[in-house]
């Protein structure tokens, strides 16, 4: 679990990720479908042209989803019960997955925020994004 220097490194972020959820989840869905096309398949629904409606929406859910998830650090558990049966239940997606839009989650955080996402901040973010993904893939059987 996420120390008390950890907790207050990720909710440093949260004030500028809330406002911008739409299009830091739009860049992070694009550089993920570049960097990871096997990621493309469980979107075979959507336009995934880089800046797309689709993508605007779906990212805004991801970011707004973490944006959440980290002013609840205390209950991630249970602030992410809904989605955890959804990703279970209905999505199935490749928990191998979630490790690929960390990544990229951290490189936009990187380049949007260059003086805030310090390596203290990332290193809590980095840790943040596994706990979110382990509670996201815990119901999968
Ligand atoms: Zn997921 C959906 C979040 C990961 C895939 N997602 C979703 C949503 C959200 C999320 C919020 C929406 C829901 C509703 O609507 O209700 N995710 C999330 C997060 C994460 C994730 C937070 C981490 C961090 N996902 C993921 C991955 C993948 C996915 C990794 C693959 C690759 N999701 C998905 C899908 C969906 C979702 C496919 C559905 C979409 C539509 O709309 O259709």
């Amino acid at each position: 679990s996420l120390s008390a220097s950890e907790k207050a490194a990720v909710v440093s972020l949260v004030g500028k990720v809330a406002p911008k959820a739409n299009a830091l989840g739009s860049e992070a869905l694009t550089r993920l479908f570049l960097a990871f096309p096997q990621t493309k398949t469980y979107f075979a629904h959507f336009d995934l042209t880089p800046g797309s409606a689709d993508l605007n929406t779906h990212g805004g859910k991801i970011m707004n989803a973490l944006a959440s998830a980290a002013k609840n650090l205390d209950n991630l558990a249970g602030n992410l019960s809904s989605l955890s049966d959804l990703h279970a239940y209905n999505l199935r997606v490749d928990p191998g997955n979630f490790a690929l839009l960390a990544h990229v989650i951290q490189v936009v955080l990187a380049s949007q925020f260059p003086k805030d996402f310090t390596p203290d901040v990332q290193a809590a973010w980095d840790k943040f994004l596994a706990i979110v993904a382990a509670i996201l893939t815990s119901k999968y059987r």
